[in-house]
């Protein structure tokens, strides 16, 4: 356990993860949860940047922490918490906050991006929400971050950061990697395949959630918006709808895009859309029944919440008494050492 790398990601609990989180984020965290030494966080405090009903907040916290188990993240080996339970999180992200540039900040396509869609809303949280994510990261001396690709930006910024107080205090955190795959970084809505399949914009049948219902699934992929071709070929400029099925397809069998291209050679979009549907179906079958399963036992789930916590407190609690002893705050006053 000692020797092992350090990993730690953060999904947001604003709804059912999509098959986009599934792809680009979920499927590396299980992969590598036997690898590395994990902590993955349900980040309840990122998710109020934007307003959310507490009654749905609470339920998908069960439902988000329920899937990440059933997709195969072993709680007793790796640390499984939501974020809100570390209060170490709040303390760091605030020091932070005072070691990050408004300019910096600024340039957040993601800031940029959700406070054009909610100007009625631009709160100072989502402003600051990279420097919460910094904190997130740096607390627990992480090495690596799979993350989507829209996710690349922060992880840069957080290495900014650690490296300006790391310049002023000597090493105090180690500067993490994204870990982004190379095919199903970004996955793209079924319907408006130019933009991010998102888990905020489920409106139009464009997002796949990965507890649909498999008729639900195949129907919104039989729907899904392609091109006036009839070729199946891998090109995202031209043809940004079929390439994003292609990219789908190609994650879920392991098959490389030619192969894919050759399979389907002479073949139309009425073919090939419902056999990506029926690939994705069988992929999240085994998560969704499980997390049925799961979710049935709320007991366990608050088990899972408590030895999270107490797990990632002590690991994080550490590193934020390094931190506050180097910037002069007075030591006696710091929270008591976890026990583990
Ligand atoms: P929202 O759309 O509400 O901002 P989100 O779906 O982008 O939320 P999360 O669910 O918190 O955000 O994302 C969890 C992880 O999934 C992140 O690592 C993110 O980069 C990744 N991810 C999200 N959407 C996609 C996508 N369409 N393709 C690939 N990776 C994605
Ligand atoms: N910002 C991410 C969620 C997130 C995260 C993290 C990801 C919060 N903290 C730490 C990786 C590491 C998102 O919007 N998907």
């Amino acid at each position: 356990m000692e020797n092992k790398k350090i990993i730690l990601s953060g999904i947001q609990p604003t709804g059912i993860a999509t098959l986009g989180s599934y792809l680009g984020a979920l499927k590396n965290w299980a992969a590598l949860s036997d690898e590395y030494d994990c902590y993955y966080t349900v980040v309840d405090m990122h998710a109020i940047t934007a307003r959310q009903v507490p009654a749905d907040l609470r339920r998908t916290q069960y439902e988000q922490v329920a899937i990440l188990i059933a997709c195969g993240i072993d709680p007793g080996k790796n640390t499984l918490f939501i974020q809100s339970h570390v209060p170490a999180h709040a303390q760091l992200a605030w020091v932070l906050n005072c070691y990050t540039m408004f300019g910096e900040l600024s340039r957040m396509t993601q800031f940029k991006d959700k406070s054009a869609k909610n100007d009625e809303n631009i709160n100072a949280g989502l402003f600051t929400y990279p420097t919460l994510q910094a904190a997130d990261i740096l607390l627990y001396q992480a090495d690596l971050v799979p993350v989507g690709a829209d996710q690349k930006q922060h992880v840069e910024l957080t290495r900014n950061i650690a490296v300006r107080f790391n310049g002023i205090y000597g090493d105090v955190f180690k500067l993490p990697e994204p870990y982004i795959p190379e095919v199903g970084g970004k996955i793209m809505d079924l319907q408006t395949p130019t933009r991010k399949m998102s888990k905020s914009e489920i409106a139009d049948g464009g997002c796949i959630l990965m507890l649909d219902k498999p008729e639900d699934i195949l129907r919104s992929f039989k729907r899904a918006v392609t091109d006036s071709e009839t070729c199946i070929r891998f090109d995202p400029d031209n043809k940004p709808g079929i390439s994003n099925l292609i990219q789908i397809y190609s994650v879920c069998t392991g098959k490389e895009y030619t192969d894919i291209e050759n399979e389907f050679s002479g073949k139309g979009y009425g073919d090939f859309k419902p056999v990506v549907g029926e690939a994705v179906i069988e992929l999240l079958r085994p998560i969704r029944e499980e997390t049925r399963k799961i979710l049935a036992d709320k007991a366990y789930l608050e088990n899972v919440f408590k030895e999270g916590a107490e797990k990632a407190s002590y690991t994080a609690n550490k590193t934020l008494r390094k931190v506050y002893k180097k910037i002069g705050f007075i030591d006696s006053f710091l929270p008591a050492k976890a026990q583990r």
